[in-house]
């Protein structure tokens, strides 16, 4: 390439295609919301800056030969960063973090997911890294080499690393405090390109690292005088005491969303039995229930469910902090003389979580080698949920009562796999695949629950005891707008309708209670702990949780999302909006304006209880604090 007689550098040539590429994919392939102009210019103008930091790094190298060899390395690493992004935000709408490069123990039973997610077009990604690396062998590429004086090579430098400011300052007008209030990454990447969020999130793990290292138990009393005057203050369970002594029977319902309860598919009902159990006189439904997952998905919810704390907003707190002390409810149950299970047909390490279910005081794990698991009677990630609760009851019923037992289903997984036979109800119809599977495997997941509430009515088990089902977290991403926005029959998916599709059923069922009824109280995955625990009449006075006990009245008002967003009786927070709850109507944009809005209170408490939860994990708090003692 020759411009005015003279030779383009390859550094220079190499930085325009990979800025181009880069562009490409930030701009049509990441669903990165853009709000103004200034938004679109940043996307514009950081891939090329980037591209051009790293490199003009080249010119240093006095050797031409490293010098060609250090672009086409550069090219190729480059592109398989951003190339496992994708892959990775095609099926979770997110972007990487160094925690989950380190969850090796989860990728060997990725593998038809992964697959799923790769397309054959995805070979163009690597359409220039393959130019460069066959230019550079085939024709004389010394020619496009540089070997500017020391005086040129200082101004590259001061060049690239003036524009790179540019791009900061840009970034900084667009979103001020963007690294302290970095909970989004999407915001990060938006306005800082992937590879520096890569170097930012670099630098957030070994400051991670170390607070555990400088904690003292000093906070806590902070902590304890916030939940106390906060959350906690007179609190007084309705329903205190209302199971007590019977067995608790968890059901985690993979992937389940509210939107598809009392719904229909093709004309016929998505989930006839949870519709059933949403009328019926011994349930409570929580129609406004959110789980509050990120990252670390089913193994979150869990969290949350057992320690009423907040998951990490990066990666999966049962990883980075699998060896934590925690004060879960089976310890607390434990010590009331209660026996605890978690059934789960899947590999015992996945998430870790045979590491940290010995931490949550978690008694006995039957993962997959507790199943008798054939080709006939799995499909996707396993063991169907038909035979997993058949296989299932033979445990519980031998197991001493009470107990205290988590049962996780599996078939309604990405990429929603069924088998025709199986098949109650025929899949929806729409440019998306996965949503049109989902139904199929949702009503499966309802038909297991039921036959398991029917072989536990045959025993005397269910009588003694109290069930609870929940969604664990979103089975449809973002990336599905479009078909969902069809299925909804809405015009598009806003960001507030994106909160709402994170409602995920919850239900209470108490055998013989005959008093239950539909709950709209706005409710989320951090009241679980609180709520079950009074159910069973024990006392949670000396513990440190972040929900409130769902039979209460006064509540501290709102369910904080890890992002920083949050719902509240009144409104709702989404991608820096200001919604009316139960309208959808917008009240306040963030970026238009700095004065207080309705929201503003909210979000600042908010940000200060993420902050005490992620300061408790850090730290590893409860190590300092003996419960019994207090
Ligand atoms: C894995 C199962 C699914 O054991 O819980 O995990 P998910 O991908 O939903 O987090
Ligand atoms: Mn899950």
């Amino acid at each position: 390439m020759v411009l005015k007689g003279k030779k383009i550098p390859l550094f220079i040539i190499a930085s325009l295609l990979f800025g181009v590429k880069t562009y490409i994919v930030y701009r049509f392939m990441f669903n990165i919301e853009l709000d103004n102009v200034l938004q679109e210019l940043i996307l514009l103008i950081n891939p090329f800056v980037t591209s051009i930091v790293f490199f003009s790094l080249t010119i240093w190298f006095r050797n031409k030969s490293w010098q060609i060899t250090f672009i086409r390395y550069a090219a190729l690493i480059g592109t398989l960063v951003i190339y496992f992004n994708l892959v990775f935000y095609r099926s979770f709408t997110d972007f990487l973090t160094i925690p989950q490069l380190f969850q090796t123990s989860n990728a060997a039973d990725l593998g038809t997911s992964v697959l799923s997610l790769v397309k054959l077009y995805d070979v163009l990604f690597f359409a220039d890294v393959a130019c460069i690396w066959y230019l550079s062998k085939k024709m004389d590429i010394y020619e496009y080499t540089v070997s500017y004086p020391k005086r040129k090579r200082a101004f590259v430098l001061s060049i690239s690393l003036l524009l790179l400011s540019g791009n900061f300052l840009l970034a900084e007008m667009e979103r001020p405090q963007l690294f302290t209030r970095a909970f989004d990454r999407e915001y990060l990447v938006k306005n800082i390109g992937l590879f520096y969020y890569h170097m930012y999130d670099a630098a957030v793990q070994s400051k991670v690292k170390s607070q555990r290292v400088l904690a003292d138990g000093n906070n806590l009393q902070e902590i304890k005088k916030y939940i106390a005057e906060e959350i906690r203050s007179g609190e007084q369970s309705e329903l205190l005491g209302v199971a007590k002594g019977r067995n608790v029977i968890f059901i985690s319902a993979e992937s389940i969303q509210s939107f598809v309860i009392q719904n229909d598919v093709n004309g016929e009902e998505i989930t006839p039995f949870l519709n059933q159990l949403v009328n019926d006189k011994d349930t409570y439904y929580f129609e406004n229930f959110y789980h509050q997952t990120q990252q670390g998905k089913t193994s979150d919810s869990e969290f949350l469910t057992e320690n009423s704390l907040y998951p990490s907003s990066r990666g999966a707190v049962f990883f980075t902090h699998g060896e934590n002390e925690y004060h879960a409810m089976p310890e607390m149950l434990k010590e009331k003389g209660y026996y605890s299970a978690v059934f789960h047909a899947n590999n015992t390490s996945f998430w870790n979580r045979d590491q940290i279910y010995t931490n949550l005081s978690i008694d006995q794990f039957y993962g997959k080698d507790a199943y008798e698991i054939t080709e006939d009677n799995s499909v996707g990630w396993g063991l169907k949920d038909k035979p997993f609760f058949e296989q299932s009851m033979e445990y519980l019923q031998a197991m001493e009562q009470p107990f205290y037992t988590k049962f996780i289903t599996l078939t309604n997984h990405f990429p929603f796999e069924l088998n025709a036979k199986d098949r109650s109800i025929e899949p929806y119809d729409s440019n998306s695949n996965t949503l049109n599977n989902y139904f199929p495997t949702v009503r499966y997941t309802d038909e297991a629950i039921e036959q398991f509430f029917t072989m536990l009515k045959q025993t005397s088990i269910y009588e003694n005891s109290i069930i609870f089902i929940m969604g664990d977290h979103d089975g449809i991403s973002a990336n599905h707008n479009k078909a969902m926005s069809r299925f909804l029959e809405v015009e598009e998916i806003t960001p507030y309708d994106y909160v709402q599709l994170q409602r995920v059923p919850l239900f209470i069922h108490i055998p013989g209670h005959n008093n239950g009824k539909v709950i709209s109280k706005i409710a989320g995955q951090i009241d679980l702990k609180p709520t079950i625990l009074h159910m069973l009449g024990i006392d949670t006075s000396n513990d440190i949780y972040f929900g409130n006990d769902l039979f209460h009245d006064d509540r501290k008002g709102f369910i904080a999302f890890r992002n920083g967003d949050f719902v509240s009786e009144e409104f709702i927070s989404a991608s820096g909006i200001c919604y009316e709850r139960l309208t959808g109507e917008v009240l306040q944009i963030e970026s238009e304006s700095n004065q207080d809005t309705s929201c503003q209170s909210i979000k600042e408490k908010v940000e200060t209880e993420l902050a005490y939860s992620d300061e408790i994990i850090y730290g590893d708090l409860f190590r300092f604090i003996d419960f019994n003692k207090q």
